[in-house]
């Protein structure tokens, strides 16, 4: 089935790079990246190739989540800058066709907020109701609704003697989005952001915000959807931005209500099925076991032919809260390079819009720590006291913390060869990677074998071929586990996508007779594919011309 390129968008055929800024670029020493160094690296997103920036926060905080709680939407926070810098770099990279897309994180704010110093003041401020309070039971919490940070997500105020509602820390007091001037202002901030011509935006645990914590919903609750037509009624609606909203919950069931274009909500979700594959079901994220690429397949299968008409996938392997995916599913060491370029075919064939997170588009790597007072991560400390509380070694937390805390992708961009890898010429406030030396920028643009490159190559491949965005999607079956191979139909054209996904040889087959070779990673020729033996991870993309569809 063929979809037809009517309606189309320009974030269906974008690619979009995300910017951690406090890790980006440190303009004047400080340590901090901040606006103006985003600004300076503009060229080389330029010339990567993307469409659009996903900017995590860059509003007033405290810091006690990395600008994820937030004490004014409508300030800069001092160390990334001013709002003159903002609009300087939202003005610059239009220069470059580059849309800015901002953080949305309305679920909570920080609690210095002044919303939340208002209603925390007395049970009578008109601001009271903007926030989730309630009456202790018995002298305890009202119920046992957890953080996700851990621990209860009530806390005792004790002016006031109720509790608040805090589903991440106590510093981010949730909204109490059933109060419709909570709903009014953040549309009326939302269109401040509009007004200063931003492209979009991503929406932080967005499908929290139809909670009903009395009855212990806090995912997907039955206002959820209301809230979001309403909210793109109020604000985005008809304006062509992009919208993308975190839904850790979704399934394609799901994620069509957020983004069938005929409901008015949002362009597309992220989805973290594929996300959990290395977790041991029922536990954390931090109770480990090997991923099984069969599952994987099932997983991007479905992701890839069930939302049909009804909804736009987004792709993605790395965020600000993951692990590096060179490290976690792919192979750091011996095949770096290799594996780095597969996960990217991979990815980027699939039809959807893809995301790359700093330092991606170079393969850098987790960072391993010795100690816990390195890390700077709020889920990362709290998880490793309460398991040290638990009885867990510390041996087995600090493995969980290398292979999945947050720090990992957090570490400084690495730029080239020079102290702190050209991130700042102060005291990072997070310890660059020590590889740095080996992986950064600069080498990566001086040899044209480079994950750099074939992330390029992938970019511009997209922007040529109406098969990458529009082709629908077959999964090869009968293959080796360990092999991922898809096809991709457009109109009577197919291409066929082939990635070994593991660190052996694997033999892989298939009866048919490319034309032409789109991408790979070696140098070998593809003209015919009966019995291939397979290096470790190589892959490859084959236009098989025309084909029977
Ligand atoms: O993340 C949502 C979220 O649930 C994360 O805490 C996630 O479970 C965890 O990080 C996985 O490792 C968003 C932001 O992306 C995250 O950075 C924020 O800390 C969180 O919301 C609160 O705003
Ligand atoms: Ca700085």
């Amino acid at each position: 089935m063929t979809q037809h390129k009517t309606n189309t968008h320009w974030w269906q055929e974008a690619v979009v790079y995300q910017v951690y800024p406090r890790s980006f670029q440190d303009s004047n020493g400080d340590g901090i990246g901040d606006l103006a160094g985003i600004i300076q690296r503009l060229d080389y997103l330029k010339h990567l190739g993307i469409s659009a920036i996903w900017l995590s926060p860059v509003y007033r905080s405290p810091n006690d989540d990395n600008g994820y709680d937030i004490s004014d939407y409508e300030q800069i926070m001092s160390e990334f800058g001013t709002m003159a810098d903002m609009d300087q770099l939202i003005q610059e990279a239009q220069k470059r066709e580059i849309k800015i897309i901002m953080d949305l994180v309305v679920n909570h704010t920080s609690d210095e907020h002044p919303w939340f110093i208002e209603s925390r003041s007395s049970k009578a401020n008109p601001y009271r109701d903007y926030y989730v309070w309630r009456k202790g039971l018995n002298g305890e919490t009202p119920n046992d609704l957890e953080s996700t940070f851990l621990g209860s997500a009530w806390q005792l105020d004790e002016g006031t003697g109720e509790y608040y509602l805090h589903l991440f820390s106590k510093k981010q007091p949730d909204l109490n989005w059933e109060n419709p001037s909570v709903r009014n202002a953040i549309y009326n901030m939302m269109n401040f952001w509009i007004d200063k011509g931003i492209g979009g935006f991503r929406m932080d645990v967005i499908d929290l915000v139809g909670k009903i914590p009395d009855q212990k919903i806090t995912g997907n609750g039955p206002k959820l959807h209301d809230y979001l037509q309403e909210m793109n009624a109020e604000t985005f609606g008809g304006k062509d931005l992009l919208t993308v909203g975190e839904t850790w919950g979704a399934t394609p069931e799901i994620a069509k209500l957020y983004s069938d274009p005929k409901r008015n909500e949002l362009s597309m979700v992220f989805q973290f099925e594929h996300v959990g594959l290395d977790e041991e079901p029922g536990k954390s994220k931090w109770d480990l076991r090997p991923l099984q690429i069969s599952e994987l397949k099932k997983v991007f299968s479905k992701w890839q032919t069930e939302l049909g008409d009804q909804g736009w996938n987004s792709l993605f392997w790395n965020n600000h809260d993951l692990p590096r995916i060179v490290s976690r599913w792919g192979n750091d060491r011996t095949y770096r390079v290799q594996s780095a370029k597969m996960l990217a075919i991979l990815l980027h064939m699939l039809k959807g819009t893809p995301y790359i997170y700093q330092g991606e588009e170079i393969g850098m790597t987790n960072r391993v720590i010795h100690d816990i007072t390195e890390i700077e991560d709020i889920e990362s400390k709290n998880m490793y006291a309460d398991r040290v509380e638990k009885g867990y070694s510390k041996r087995e937390i600090l493995t969980a913390i290398n292979t999945k805390g947050r720090d990992n992708a957090r570490t400084p961009m690495q730029w080239d060869n020079t102290k702190d890898a050209g991130f700042t010429t102060g005291t990072p406030w997070l310890a660059v990677n020590e590889n740095y030396h080996e992986i950064n920028v600069a080498k990566d643009l001086a040899d044209k074998n480079s994950i750099f490159y074939t992330y390029q190559k992938l970019i511009e491949l997209r922007k040529k071929h109406p098969l990458i965005v529009w082709g629908s999607f077959e999964l090869v079956e009968d293959t080796a586990e360990e092999i991922f191979a898809y096809y991709r139909h457009y109109q009577n054209e197919s291409w066929l996508i082939v990635c070994n996904f593991s660190d052996q040889e694997q033999v892989f087959s298939l009866d048919e007779t490319p034309t032409e070779t789109i991408i790979a990673n070696t140098q070998k020729t593809y003209t015919r594919l009966s019995e291939r033996t397979l290096d470790p991870y190589e892959s490859f993309v084959v236009n098989l011309a025309s084909s029977v569809n």
